[in-house]
């Protein structure tokens, strides 16, 4: 990398780590005291934790790392490096999100914010928390300018041709979450702030939580959407194989854009004020943009079965048998391919509106989102990690670091089983979401949710050890390792010769950000109308002008 845009992901990577660090420690320990091991000192709320964990780790981390992974593949794929305008972008965007994430901080750590990641009104926090969360969105909104404008200088060097898969999905990926924001974005400052602020005496809570779930769903996409390009571009590179199509990839970030946003509502299935028939009509969204997880899985099997035959794989299933295995490079995204099959499941599952009365508000939808976000995305940011940081600080992952790699990774997986699992077993048996140790305790029910308590105490502790040794691993690989001689290579995947060209209507961008809003129109309009036309009881003043 130039040296520039070394310190530009690197600030970004290594300001999520930070993050990580902080979610992990309050991780555990509200696991613990939500599962009774430990009762936790006067001084610390149980809900002040949760909060702490989920902004650090589903808002902070995910965000700094997926920024500066995406500047890391489009700088490569874009010319080698970001122009200095480009980079301008970059460190305001880093600026921003940073002062931004301070601002949110400081009331959290003061119990002034205890409002959980997803601040859910009536619930009020600090105004402190809604501007810091304001400024992250704002400088994530800066960060994809340097995105866009890097591919938008490729594109005009390169009139007809396609351009480069990485680059074209970390602009899909921007162009999702720019849309989606635009939601949380109104939310904060034409609700919570004011409200927060005392300017508004009340907040309406159905609009408010309907503008968050706008945004919501798609925020899962954007977590997820880097994984995949991980999975598409540099993992074929990593197997000695190549990438199976050049148009299916497309297909897929252009089908994100269109269906994660449309289906916000399947997380509001029990909410009064929105008409049935609209969330009806977004679990048959949501069954769409299933379909692009469809197509990933079947072009990534696909991918490794070409590797796996190229070097020697015979048989049906011979080919299985040669990938690399032991590059914790490759094995720990594997480990979350996997387990993604069951993630996915549970999510369709969830989006299925009758069986989502099963589960809704239990401790399932937690195991859910650690089986998604907290197993398959992160253990590809744990690749990730491992791949990026020996290229960016021109060091060498060692056999010893890789085989720690190798360790830290199924011990996340062994954790995440005991944790996820039991959450998802103890759903069923009615354990509520976001309950402190003690709300339900003495009832007969809770009784039979003992032993899975105990599942998931062992298995964030379990977890906690997998994030120190993560971290161990990567200042290890940061400030220690051996440097290299030569720069290491960034892997970037190579297409199957004798391919079509995608067809250039995939670029065609206005295209598909039309269809998109066309959509979002579509499924949003009507619920909209219908919140404001039939106010409830002690809606906000604003619906009673
Ligand atoms: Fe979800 C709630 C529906 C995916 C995250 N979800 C949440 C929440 C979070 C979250 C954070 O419909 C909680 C929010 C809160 O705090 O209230 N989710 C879905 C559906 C999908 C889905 C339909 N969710 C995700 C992903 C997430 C995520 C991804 C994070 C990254 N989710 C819901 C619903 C709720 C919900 C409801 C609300 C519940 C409620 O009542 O509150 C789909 O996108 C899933 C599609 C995935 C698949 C799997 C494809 C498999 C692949 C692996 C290929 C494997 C290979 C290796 C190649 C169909 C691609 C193979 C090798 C072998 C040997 C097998």
């Amino acid at each position: 990398f130039q040296r520039d845009d070394q310190l530009l992901i690197q600030a970004h990577i290594g300001f999520a780590y930070l993050a990580l660090l902080l979610g992990a420690l309050a991780g555990v320990l509200q696991t613990l005291q939500r599962t009774g091991v430990i009762s936790l000192p006067s001084a610390l709320g149980y809900y002040q934790l949760l909060t702490l964990h989920g902004v650090s780790l589903a808002l902070v981390f995910t965000t700094f790392f997926i920024i500066g992974f995406l500047f890391s593949g489009v700088a490569k794929t874009t010319g080698g490096e970001l122009t200095p305008r480009e980079r301008a972008w970059g460190w305001t965007g880093f600026v921003l999100m940073a002062a931004g994430t301070a601002l949110a901080l400081i009331p959290i750590l003061t119990n002034d914010a205890s409002v959980l990641y997803t601040f859910y009104a009536p619930l009020k926090a600090s105004p402190l928390f809604y501007v810091g969360l304001t400024a992250v969105v704002v400088g994530s909104w800066c960060s994809s300018v340097t995105i866009f404008s890097a591919f938008r200088r490729w594109r005009r060097a390169h009139p007809g041709e396609s351009s480069p898969l990485f680059a074209y999905m970390a602009v899909a990926t921007m162009i999702l979450w720019v849309i989606c924001t635009l939601g949380v974005a109104i939310e904060m400052l034409f609700l919570l702030i004011p409200w927060s602020m005392g300017w508004t005496e009340r907040v309406d809570v159905s609009l408010s939580r309907t503008l968050f779930w706008y945004f919501g769903h798609a925020l899962v996409y954007f977590w997820l959407l880097p994984a995949y390009i991980y999975w598409y571009v540099n993992i074929p590179r990593l197997i000695k194989g190549r990438i199976f199509s050049n148009s299916l990839p497309r297909l897929t970030f252009i089908l994100f854009i269109l269906y994660s946003i449309p289906v916000g509502l399947h997380h509001q299935f029990n909410e009064p004020g929105i008409d049935s028939v609209w969330k009806f009509v977004q679990t048959v969204l949501t069954f769409f943009v299933v379909i692009p997880s469809f197509l990933t899985a079947f072009s990534i099997l696909a991918t490794f079965e070409l590797a796996g035959r190229s070097q020697g794989g015979k048989g049906l299933l011979g080919w299985i048998t040669k990938l690399p295995y032991k590059d914790v490079r490759f094995l720990a995204p594997f480990l979350g391919m996997v387990l993604f099959v069951p993630a996915g499941i549970g999510g369709i599952i969830n989006a299925s509106y009758q069986l989502n009365q099963v589960v809704h508000n239990t401790l399932w939808v937690t195991g859910h989102f650690h089986l998604t976000l907290a197993t398959s995305v992160i253990l590809t940011f744990f690749g990730i990690s491992y791949m990026l940081i020996p290229v960016l600080r021109g060091r060498t992952l060692t056999p010893a670091m890789n085989r720690l790699g190798i360790v830290q990774a199924f011990t996340w997986v062994i954790g995440m089983a005991l944790m996820s699992g039991g959450m998802h077993a103890v759903g069923l048996l009615g354990e509520p979401r976001r309950i402190s140790y003690t709300t339900y305790n003495d009832h007969p029910v809770a009784q039979m949710w003992f032993p899975y308590r105990q599942a998931m105490a062992w298995g964030g502790g379990i977890l906690f050890t997998g994030i120190v040794l993560f971290l161990i691993i990567a200042v290890y690989l940061w400030f220690f390792a051996p440097k290299t001689e030569t720069p290491n290579e960034y892997p970037i995947g190579e297409v199957t010769p004798d391919q079509p060209k995608p067809p250039l209507f995939l670029e065609r961008w206005s295209i598909w950000i039309g269809v998109a809003v066309g959509l979002i129109l579509f499924a949003y309009t009507m619920p909209f109308v219908q919140l404001f036309i039939h106010p409830a009881p002690g809606a906000l003043p604003m619906r009673t002008w």
